[in-house]
């Protein structure tokens, strides 16, 4: 029982963009390689995923999932993630079973308090009677958690303590190496993001500012006053930690660049996925309370009028990326701690592997 489940299957529907496959890329290969189960990812588009896991790693079984998918038995445990419905024979399969799998609806992350009444509540199925279980990730400890490798940040330690480690990184992608008198960050954010008027502040600032700024494709450097653009084709998933380890701060969407750049120790801004009327503002005041309360108390405000400013809320204020700017050393504190905080917490998988062992025993 104490490696229950042994097998899982992942069921991923691209909905835009690259986090759903993502996120389920990440914990596919987590499962697979770090924890040794037996993984099965179904995903709807597979192009999607190979644009950000070129060469996936083998031990994942990668099945596209087409009208016409055959699914022959069910894993230990299967996860649909973000309430992707799953199909009507994959659900005659899992009820047809000796022993029915453990299902859980895999949700998308959010900080606010609402999931804490729903998370690892089971309901179940009309038609098949199979049980199904909502599983919401979160920061806080009556979630599912955040997903963490077990060796994350200790790679991360060293990679960020090793400056010919990061200019090697650094040259095998085509970016300039690390100079003290310039501040690097990297960019990811929604066309919507106030890209522009970013750009034309930055470019004012006294010292060098070098934004690492990944399209899907093509590469350019390009130059306005004090500010270096360096855009560069999209990295592997797995190379896009060391972009944020090696960056002073990230720009970052979504759900799991959001996450990843919390890992990185380093002050981060967030632009998030715009939802139906301004929900998104709900979740996005939810995180901000319990991220600014990591920083100084005189350095929040600036951090807090940059989440505004970067997701169109409210007007552009004037300085408030060269207050950001000037204000990273004192940042930096805060993000380090913040990030403490969510690797002092267990890991989503452990947390789910626990759930699927106290609904087994
Ligand atoms: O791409 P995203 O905006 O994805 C999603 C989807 O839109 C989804 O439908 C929505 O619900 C969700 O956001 C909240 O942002 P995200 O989640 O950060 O996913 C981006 C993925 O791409 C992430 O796994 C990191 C990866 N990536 C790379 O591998 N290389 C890169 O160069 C970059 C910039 C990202």
């Amino acid at each position: 029982m104490s490696d229950f489940p042994a097998s899982v299957d992942i069921f991923c529907k691209v909905i835009d963009h690259y986090g759903d496959a993502g996120v389920c890329w990440r914990l596919a290969r987590q499962m697979a390689v770090d924890d040794g189960k037996k993984v099965r990812l179904f995903i709807d588009d597979v192009e999607t995923l190979r644009r950000i896991v070129p060469e996936p790693d083998k031990r994942v079984e990668i099945v596209r999932w087409g009208r016409d998918l055959v699914y022959g038995g069910a894993a230990d445990l299967v996860i649909e993630a973000f309430a992707c419905d799953l199909p009507d024979q994959v659900l005659e399969v899992m009820g047809r079973q000796p022993e029915a799998p453990v299902w859980v609806d895999l949700e998308y992350l959010t900080a606010e308090e609402w999931p804490l009444s729903c998370h690892a509540v089971p309901s179940v199925h009309p038609s098949t009677g199979l049980k199904k279980t909502l599983f919401f990730p979160g920061f806080d400890v009556k979630t599912g958690g955040l997903i963490r490798e077990n060796d994350l940040i200790a790679r991360r330690n060293v990679f960020q303590g090793d400056v010919t480690v990061q200019n090697q990184w650094r040259l095998d992608h085509k970016l300039p190496e690390i100079d003290k008198n310039c501040l690097d960050l990297s960019l990811f954010s929604y066309k919507t993001a106030p890209i522009e008027a970013f750009f034309k502040e930055i470019s004012g600032l006294e010292r060098p500012v070098r934004v690492f700024y990944p399209v899907p494709d093509g590469f350019g450097v390009e130059k306005r006053g004090n500010l270096t653009i360096y855009r560069i084709p999209f990295v592997k998933q797995e190379d896009y930690d060391y972009l944020l380890w090696t960056c002073d701060a990230n720009f970052v969407r979504g759900e799991d660049s959001f996450v990843r750049a919390q890992y990185a120790g380093r002050p981060m801004i967030w632009n998030i996925y715009v939802q139906e009327d301004e929900a998104h503002f709900t979740k996005l005041d939810a995180f901000l309370t319990l991220y600014r309360a990591a920083f100084s108390q005189e350095s929040r405000e600036g951090l807090a009028k940059c989440f505004e400013v970067w997701n169109q809320r409210g007007q552009d204020l004037e300085g408030v990326w060269l207050d950001f700017l000037k204000s990273l050393p004192e940042l930096d504190a805060g993000a380090k701690e913040w990030a403490d905080r969510l690797c002092s917490e267990t890991s989503l998988t452990e947390r789910l592997y626990a759930f699927c062992r106290e609904i087994k025993s």
